[in-house]
């Protein structure tokens, strides 16, 4: 199934970082069914993977230097695990994000939204 195994991540607002590893547990190479996990406000989400589209593999689907995201991992295939670390610091309280995969195409299925603890 092409979905990430959580639909929602709440972060500790205690924490100073706070790490995610995606584990790409298919068999196809990164070019036909490659995936990443990508960070940004909910706001952002559409603008980053339209940018990521044109962008293209060899960037991993994310506009090099696109500062609406807030942390992503490289575009990785079957088999392979990629990790991000972001400052928990970076998040607001009561904002809106959401984390998705900038393969073309993927976002639609791969998707969940996260959050600051309270
Ligand atoms: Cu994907």
């Amino acid at each position: 199934m092409m979905r990430f195994n959580k639909s929602s991540i709440v972060v500790p607002k205690a924490c100073k970082h706070f790490k995610v590893t995606l584990k790409h547990t298919g068999t196809l190479p990164r070019t036909a069914m490659g995936h990443d996990w990508v960070l940004s406000s909910t706001a952002d989400e559409a603008g980053i993977i339209e940018a990521g589209a044109k962008a293209g593999l060899g960037d991993n689907y994310i506009k090099p230097n696109d500062k609406r995201v807030i942390a992503h991992t490289k575009i990785i295939g079957g088999g392979q695990s990629a990790s991000t670390t972001f400052k928990v610091s970076a998040l607001k309280a009561g904002e809106s994000y959401s984390f998705f995969c900038s393969f073309p195409g993927h976002a639609a299925l791969m998707h969940g939204t996260l959050s600051l603890s309270k």
